[in-house]
């Protein structure tokens, strides 16, 4: 494992690490140059709201993309209902998990609130935590369409070797333990460990990988 240049700590050279939220569409690029975006900064990367991208999202079969630059990160993802959204109160995925490597890495059917009506504007929230414990941010700003359609197959995928777990949920737990993430997805490629959810399918790209 390498060292970590102790130069990086000091500002410049970070802005290539952390993750990018590739779908839906993030608020805007919170790791690009010459802003003051921070994805340390709760709760959007010090992205205003407004700033960018907004995405129609569906309601049945919604996913998130992401593009993750750590060798492994806990992730969780909320969402917060309204224009400007500052209570992310809602959890879309209710345990947390924990993805091994980076790359994409794909979450297909999360679970909308069945009270969640076409054209309900909201923000998706993208939390992730590495070794240090602190957590980094990310925000797509979305608005509901039962018009729109889930990601085909082959869009909402895992690079080669990125999977998840759940955290805290045995390895070797029995078959009656219920799926936490609704994922309709294969099981892809995996065989290092048991009993491991696999969230999207795996495709054999190898990304271009930015450690740090
Ligand atoms: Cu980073």
């Amino acid at each position: 494992m390498r060292a970590v240049p102790l130069a990086l700590f000091s500002g410049v050279g970070l802005v290539s690490a952390h993750f990018q939220v590739d779908y839906p569409a993030w608020r805007a690029d919170s790791l690009a140059e010459n802003t003051t975006y921070d994805q340390w900064d709760y709760p959007c990367a010090g992205v205003p709201y407004g700033t960018g991208n907004k995405t129609e999202w569906p309601i049945q079969g919604a996913s998130v993309a992401l593009d993750l630059h750590h060798p492994w990160t806990y992730l969780y993802i909320n969402l917060g209902l309204g224009e400007n959204a500052t209570n992310f109160n809602i959890s879309l995925t209710p345990q947390l998990l924990n993805v091994t490597g980076s790359g994409n890495f794909c979450i297909t059917d999360l679970p909308i609130p069945s009270t969640i009506a076409d054209g309900q504007a909201g923000t998706i929230q993208v939390v992730t935590n590495g070794q240090s414990g602190s957590a980094l941010y990310n925000c797509a700003d979305i608005v509901f369409r039962s018009s729109v359609q889930a990601l085909s197959d082959g869009t909402c995928a895992n690079s080669t070797g990125v999977t998840a777990t759940i955290v805290g949920q045995a390895a070797t737990s029995s078959s009656s333990t219920p799926t936490p993430t609704p994922n309709s997805a294969p099981v892809g490629a995996l065989g290092s460990v048991p009993r491991v959810a696999v969230l999207g399918t795996v495709i054999a790209l190898i990304q271009g990988v930015m450690m740090l």
